[in-house]
């Protein structure tokens, strides 16, 4: 059982022992009587990093003298999580490291949780990409993550009076054991100015910096690197100040400069178009594109062949839009600074880029104003203009005298101040794009790029998205993880998720259910203690555990998962002596600070779960609890605790969600639309072991285009309309009336766009076979279990493999 966590061995105990105390007294200058916490953990943290770098170092060289086709990543987001825990799995040492701290007086448990997580995302894109850079290295992909090194990221989420409020994150106060600053590998990066004669002038000038954090593979000795680019002012900055004798006033402008990385953008699924955002965007691509070409250019394939073996050489993936600047990027260096014609830089380009699509919410989708773009990037704008102009000919060469075509085509959109779709830069100026998830592929072919599908169909792939058992599993479930060891001996299972197919025939074995029962009781407990500390709850641990976790948006329905606890409560009170399947229904998720909609459905869950859990006739069949905060640490906490997982967006808006895997994982039942990826996770365990509900794409389409009337619900169904009155007039909120008048309006008046009230009755029907199965535990178990055995599909490893061979055409290793 202990294997998957690395025996502890004798000889690597007394070297991590003296590792240990050697970096507690030499780096962070303490010794045992004046160290607090965190110093132990920044000591244990080197002592870990020192067995990263050897290997590090060999991987890195060994790509040097081998010259493989490279990978790089580029990313806004990098929802790393912490890091120490991690290491020491994918390096093996976790035991020997547990039990050199043992024998110190110290538990490696409790020093993990004074690590701050590295919360450079928002939510599902941030974190994709951080199980993507774990499954390249452990396939052995020669790949580099590019992204910022943001000073602060995703807010703290704190409720007062249930209301959110956001407190900065100040995730490198105590510094950052796990990053290398790379001064020498500084770039300048230019903005603003003018073009004249062809040449961009007058530009401004800032600095990125590169911080480098090492990404191990799970134990195959392959170490990549994650490249984090932060702003620095240069010292000519603010020239002009300095000869006007300004001193001080031009060390103070620094700030200007360094303000680049200073934050995360909030945002999920939502574009803000400020000009901030878009100098952060280009600050990555410059730097990175920078960084690779310089690279390339000491690589011996270059010294044969030149700019031509680039293609070859470098497999350039853009996740989502928000790196798309890299198209007139590579254009401009091609053409300005290497002296290269149009043809042959557009081809360079369109081979070595390659684009994914992360949503259809016409909300989210990039669109930068004309105006804002010409004023940081006035050369970029010439080179998009050329691009489309260009892109316009062959779409009048392909479809002539289709001129409504070609409007709706242009990468200009012309119209109330023109704006750029990055979307369609992004598919023009690239080979491949991708969805990340069957139905969300289709769906893109159908409806925001189907003029593009037509002209390009061979462009369009799917590579569903997938999560690293590595974290979401060995990580956050050692009880589960144990009992999959004892039955599944060898370690093959870890990166070969289809292994745990062979768990199918212990589906009915009642040791085997019995143990499943217990891994699931014993981390429902850890939760039970966690609730108990931190808010004063106290929760049956035998109660249905029914977990909302995600960000807060209206597509993703939380509201609707209201709609039943309403339901639920209201029907307890009309029925004191009727007997209840307890539950515990949980939710976590943060907001967007300026998203007035969900900032009330967060206070109304506040609300809901302060009324059910002190009525005791209530709270005895219904608790309920939102988490604070809740970030990746989190997550591994709770996640393996779950029993039931709430995947309940619209039909055809969720692009697939990494969520909904992470549950099925761990042995959660799920209850959920056919959305994302959760219609292939039905597809692989079988209707019979998931609950869906509602309506499917065609019939949300078909309801939306028939004309949708939230009225007709409303009028036809009592108890959803016993719900809705107590929202719009204050039962939930009593201490001021008209709290949530909005969430009324929206849902009554202004269109409920959603459809929440048309999915109301299948969803709560569903729920009821829901408590039905949970009273029978040999049923729900054996469900379990075939849920936990369907999972191969949705290992990262598998899709990283996909994007390899049909996408950038680079050799896994192993
Ligand atoms: O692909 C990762 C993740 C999906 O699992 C979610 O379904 C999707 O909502 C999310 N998309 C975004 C889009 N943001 N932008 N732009 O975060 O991607």
């Amino acid at each position: 059982g202990i294997s998957l966590r690395g025996m502890p061995e004798l000889e690597n105990v007394e070297e991590v022992k003296a590792s240990f105390n050697r970096h507690l007294h030499f780096t962070v200058g303490k010794d045992r009587n004046v160290a607090t916490n965190i110093d132990f953990m920044q000591a244990i943290s080197m002592a870990v990093r020192d067995q990263l770098i050897g290997k590090w170092m060999r991987t890195q060289q060994n790509y040097h003298e081998t010259d493989p086709k490279r990978v790089y990543y580029l990313s806004l987001e990098w929802y790393m999580g912490r890091t120490l825990g991690n290491a020491m799995l994918n390096l093996g040492i976790q035991g020997s490291t547990e039990e050199a701290l043992n024998q110190l007086g110290l538990a490696i448990d409790e020093l993990e949780e004074y690590e701050e997580d590295a919360g450079l995302g928002n939510g599902g894109l941030g974190r994709l990409a951080a199980c993507f850079i774990d499954s390249m290295s452990t396939v052995g992909l020669p790949a580099h993550g590019y992204g910022i090194r943001y000073e602060y990221g995703i807010f703290k989420q704190e409720f007062v009076d249930g209301w959110q409020r956001e407190l900065p994150d100040n995730w490198l106060r105590y510094g950052n054991p796990w990053e290398i600053q790379r001064p020498e590998s500084t770039q300048n990066i230019r903005m603003y100015g003018h073009v004249s004669n062809g040449k961009w002038v007058d530009t401004k000038q800032v600095l990125a910096v590169p911080y480098d954090t090492p990404v191990p593979g799970y134990k195959n000795d392959v170490v990549n690197t994650l490249r984090l680019w932060s702003a620095s002012a240069p010292v000519e900055f603010q020239l002009d100040s300095f000869n006007r004798g300004d001193y001080m006033g031009a060390v103070i402008e620094n700030n200007v400069a360094e303000d680049i990385s200073r934050v995360l953008y909030p945002n999920d699924n939502f574009f803000e178009g400020k000009e901030l955002r878009l100098k952060q965007q280009y600050f990555l691509v410059a730097a990175s594109l920078a960084d690779i070409i310089r690279r390339h250019k000491t690589e011996p394939s270059w010294k044969e062949r030149g700019w031509a073996c680039f293609p070859d050489k470098a497999a350039i993936q853009l996740n989502d839009t928000h790196p798309s600047l890299a198209v007139p990027e590579l254009m401009r260096i091609l053409i300005d600074e290497e002296g290269k014609d149009w043809d042959e830089s557009w081809k360079i380009t369109t081979s070595t880029l390659s684009y994914t699509n992360h949503t259809v919410l016409p909300e989210a989708l990039e669109r930068w104003p004309v105006s804002l773009f010409e004023k940081l990037l006035p050369r970029h704008l010439q080179l998009v203009y050329e691009i489309n102009h260009r892109h316009m000919e062959a779409v009048k060469a392909k479809y002539p005298g289709d001129n409504d075509r070609l409007s709706r085509m242009s990468i200009i959109e012309e119209g109330g101040g023109k704006r750029i779709h990055m979307g369609y830069l992004a598919i023009v100026g690239t080979h491949a794009v991708n969805g990340v998830a069957a139905l969300h592929s289709e769906l893109i072919k159908k409806t925001i790029f189907k003029d593009f599908y037509e002209m390009y169909p061979e462009r369009f792939q799917n590579k569903t998205n997938g999560i690293t058992p590595r974290r979401w599993l060995i990580k956050a479930n050692p009880a589960l993880t144990n009992l999959i060891d004892e039955k599944l001996p060898g370690e093959k299972w870890a990166t070969d998720l289809y292994e745990l197919a062979k768990l199918k025939k212990f589906a009915d074995d009642k040791d085997f259910m019995r143990s499943i029962q217990n891994a699931k009781r014993e981390n429902k407990l850890s939760v039970c203690r966690l609730v108990a500390e931190e808010y004063g709850i106290e929760l049956d641990v035998d109660s249905m555990f029914d977990c909302h976790v995600k960000r807060i948006h209206e597509y993703k329905r939380q509201l609707l998962n209201v709609l039943h606890m309403i339901t639920r409560y209201n029907e307890i009170k009309a029925n004191p002596d009727k007997e209840f399947t307890p539950r515990t229904v949980m939710f976590g998720g943060k907001c967007a600070p300026g998203y007035e909609m969900a900032k009330r459905i967060i206070k109304l869950i506040n609300n809901v779960a302060d009324k059910c859990n002190n009525d005791p006739a209530v709270s005895k069949y219904l608790k309920v609890v939102y988490f604070e905060n809740y970030r990746v640490s989190l997550a591994e906490k709770i996640i393996p605790a779950v029993d039931l997982s709430e995947q309940i967006s619209t039909a055809g808006t969720e692009a697939s969600g990494t969520g909904n895997m992470k549950f099925m994982l761990n042995g959660s039942l799920t209850i959920g639309t056919m959305d994302g990826a959760n219609v292939e996770m039905a597809e692989e365990m079988g209707l019979e072991n998931i609950f869906i509900f509602g309506m499917d794409v065609d019939e949300v389409h078909a309801l939306g285009a028939k004309g949708y009337n939230p009225h007709e619900f409303y009028d036809n169904n009592a108890t959803l309309r016993e719900c809705l009155d107590q929202i719009r007039d204050g039962f939930w909120s009593p201490e001021d009336p008209s709290m949530f008048s909005m969430i009324w309006d929206t849902l009554m008046t202004r269109g409920d766009q959603y459809m929440l009230l048309a999915d109301y009755q299948s969803y709560i029907d569903k729920q009821r076979e829901v408590d039905e199965v949970y009273r029978d535990q040999k049923k729900w178990l054996k469900m379990a279990i075939h849920n936990i055995a369907s999972i191969g599909k949705f290992n990262s490893d598998r899709t990283i493999r996909e994007y390899a061979e049909e996408i950038w055409g680079a050799q896994c290793r192993n």
